[in-house]
């Protein structure tokens, strides 16, 4: 599903398939989990409780009570005050635990304990970014089994929203402030995680994944996740980046035209001289390469919107460098 390197995000759809959950619900995987389900399974069972008695009883007034040739309409009682009394203290009683059990429950969830494992998240159309303490930013979270997570949050444009389903964990990301969330996952394995709230074309592709490690793997994970750099020769690590770092939502790498998001492919530019919007040209080298990356609408290319967002602070100059390689290499 995700590959050695944790790449692609789309091959999340996938984890759909094998997902652990009943026919109401997805696995119970984090601390969460059961306890939603409780008042969730609590609140639904009261409501077709009381929709049974109402529709049976109004079924058997409708035919006790029917219209009949030769019987007159008697006299009917106006309201019996211990009755109403009664049923209002009741439904007071039943709302009450109702707030009762989803307040309490929602506290838990909005107040981190001592000592979480901390990871910042950031999201924009439409990918999202893993920024680890080590400086490590992935396009999938990795985090460690029956450890408590928090998640800082923030977006770079428009409401994003962090739900992972089968945590029971849904969070919205807000340009221009943070906001938090945790969770503690019990299980190791893979589960979606999906952007919830409707932000552009792309959003049902704001999908990833989460994977949980067991124990002692998460940090092995960890320290050995900034590698590739090391590792592969820059062309390579840049190809890499191209997905955990997004641009695929944008440009591809053949010549193809992107239909839902017009950019231009990465396919040849390196050489080539470029109309920009304004009637100036450019040569893409090196310098406007980089230049494009960290400040996108500084030069924009003729015949394309300004779409792009600035990955100043979420590429180093060594991702960059990679980046440029990894262009160059397409002719
Ligand atoms: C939201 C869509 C989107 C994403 C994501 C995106 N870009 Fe862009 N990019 C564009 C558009 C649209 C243009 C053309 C307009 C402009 O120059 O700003 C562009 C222009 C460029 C150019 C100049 C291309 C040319 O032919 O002149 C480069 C280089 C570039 N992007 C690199 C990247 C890299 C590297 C990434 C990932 C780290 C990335 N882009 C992510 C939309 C995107
Ligand atoms: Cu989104």
């Amino acid at each position: 599903m995700i590959d050695a390197m944790g790449g692609l995000p789309l091959g999340a759809w996938a984890l759909f398939a094998q997902s652990t959950g009943s026919f109401w619900m997805p696995g119970e995987h984090s601390t969460f989990a059961p306890e939603v389900d409780r008042v969730f399974y609590f609140i639904l069972a009261v409501c077709a409780f009381f929709f049974l008695v109402v529709l049976g009883l109004m079924i058997f007034f409708v035919l006790r009570y029917r219209r009949r040739p030769g019987v007159k309409p008697g006299k009917t009682a106006t309201h019996s005050t211990p009755l109403e009394v009664g049923w209002t203290l009741a439904l007071v009683a039943i709302v009450a635990v109702i707030f009762y059990k989803g307040f309490t429950a929602f506290m838990e969830m909005e107040t981190p304990p001592q000592g979480c494992y901390e990871i910042r998240v950031t999201g924009r159309q439409w990918a999202w970014q893993f920024t680890y303490a080590n400086g490590h930013v992935d396009d999938v979270l990795h985090v460690p089994v029956d450890q408590p997570v928090k998640l800082t949050m923030t977006s770079q444009d428009v409401i994003h929203s962090l739900s992972i389903p089968d945590f029971r964990v849904k969070m919205d990301l807000v340009p221009g402030r943070y906001t938090s969330t945790w969770f503690k996952a019990v299980n190791p394995g893979e589960y979606p995680l999906y952007c919830t709230e409707y932000c552009g074309d792309k959003h049902s592709q704001m999908i990833t994944a989460v994977v949980v490690h067991s124990p002692g793997e998460f940090a092995e994970w960890l320290k050995g996740a900034n590698d590739y750099l090391e590792n592969l020769s820059p062309a390579e690590a840049g190809k890499l980046l191209y997905t955990k770092r997004g641009c695929v939502q944008c440009h591809t790498i053949d010549g193809s035209a992107n239909p839902n998001t017009p950019a231009p492919s990465f396919k040849g530019i390196y050489g080539e001289t470029h109309d920009l919007v304004g009637g100036a040209t450019v040569v893409v080298d090196d310098n406007y390469i980089r230049e494009s990356i960290l400040e996108p609408g500084k030069k924009v290319r003729a015949g394309y919107r300004p779409i792009m967002n600035t990955y100043q602070g979420l590429v180093s100059d060594q991702e960059i460098v990679a980046l440029i390689e990894f262009i160059k290499s397409l002719k």
